[in-house]
């Protein structure tokens, strides 16, 4: 069977990539459409040898769609219940449903049995936020976790592709001695670190770290679970870096651990200290999974591990787990 899927923001960061994981995994995918804002829209593309013209997102765009994913931003708000009237199951990347009662959240190596009671809307979260997820839920299962404190170094990329061209030109301007003009982020990212990812809210946390705290505690099903994180922006192009300290109800070895990570699905772990190997970004870009490397006990308190995760954010962050979750799907006949 082949379904009709839409695209809707086909033509950003994420769109782009929603594209090449659908073919990569061959996809079942019927009729193509894909969906921008008027400033997209009329556009040509080009995808596996066919021409595209990215149509006007609005309430009669989705007919005769099967699934439609959001790559994010204010179109889900908009449209995302346009496209579930027209019979879609909208599988929405932004952050607009992620915390409503009535919405899974899911990351399909975690809960994908959260598909199951979806009513049209199924929510995708965070990429920083699946990324640590994937990392935590074996070990969680392995020896229950007390407490998560995180701390990411997250690339431009998860701005947009305008982040990439703000740390380019930057780059090159400093190196130039010519002055530089932020733009996407609040201060100069080329050779800086800006903690502040999205907008301070409650305690003078940012949005992007309740969100991690928040979303991590629905996917997995812990309403309480102790969780405190810094979200820091780095001047890197593609793949979000997290350094994970977790206190766990059970005492776990890092030998256990590492056996455990290297059986999970979706983690790949690189950890030989001797020979410097450890997951870095300029290395996980472009894959699906999420690497797991310096592994190791936390010796300021008895049943702690510390963990280096780095995943490809528009990939398992958005993308892929994105269509991973169309493909859940399918599987458990919820479409
Ligand atoms: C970033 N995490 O790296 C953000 C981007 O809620 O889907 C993704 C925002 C979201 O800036």
């Amino acid at each position: 069977k082949k379904y009709n899927v839409a695209i809707v923001g086909a033509t950003g960061a994420v769109g782009q990539e929603l594209l090449k994981v659908l073919a990569e995994r061959n996809f079942p995918v019927g009729e193509l459409r894909l969906l921008a804002s008027a400033r997209s829209a009329g556009k040509v593309v080009t995808y596996q040898g066919q021409e595209y013209t990215i149509g006007l997102t609005d309430e009669k765009a989705f007919a005769g769609i099967d699934i439609a994913l959001f790559a994010g931003g204010s179109a889900s708000t908009e449209f995302a219940q346009a496209a579930v009237e027209a019979g879609a199951v909208v599988i929405d990347n932004s952050s607009a449903f992620r915390m409503d009662p009535a919405v899974p959240l899911v990351v399909p190596e975690v809960n994908p049995e959260d598909v199951d009671w979806h009513k049209g809307i199924i929510a995708n979260p965070n990429c920083s936020t699946i990324i640590m997820a994937v990392a935590l839920k074996p070990l969680h299962d392995a020896a229950g976790i007390e407490r998560v404190v995180v701390s990411t170094y997250q690339a431009v990329s998860g701005a947009g592709k305008e982040g990439i061209t703000e740390l380019s030109e930057q780059t090159g301007q400093v190196l130039r001695g010519e002055p530089v003009d932020p733009k996407v982020f609040a201060h100069p990212i080329a050779f800086n670190l800006i903690p502040h990812i999205d907008v301070f809210q409650d305690g003078d946390y940012t949005k992007e770290e309740w969100k991690m705290i928040k979303e991590t505690r629905k996917i997995l099903h812990e309403a309480d679970m102790r969780i405190t994180a810094t979200t820091v922006r780095v001047p890197v192009y593609r793949s979000h870096s997290e350094s994970l300290n977790i206190e766990f109800k059970r005492k776990i070895t890092a030998a256990e651990a590492k056996e455990i990570l290297a059986k999970a699905p979706g983690v790949i772990v690189i950890d030989d200290v001797q020979n410097k190997q450890y997951p870095m970004p300029l290395y996980t870009s472009d894959k699906d999974e999420v690497f797991v490397g310096r592994i190791r006990e936390d010796l300021s308190i008895d049943q702690g591990l510390n963990l280096w995760v780095v995943a490809d954010q528009i990939r398992k962050g958005a993308a892929t787990n994105a269509i991973q979750i169309a493909e859940v799907l399918i599987q458990r006949n919820r479409i």
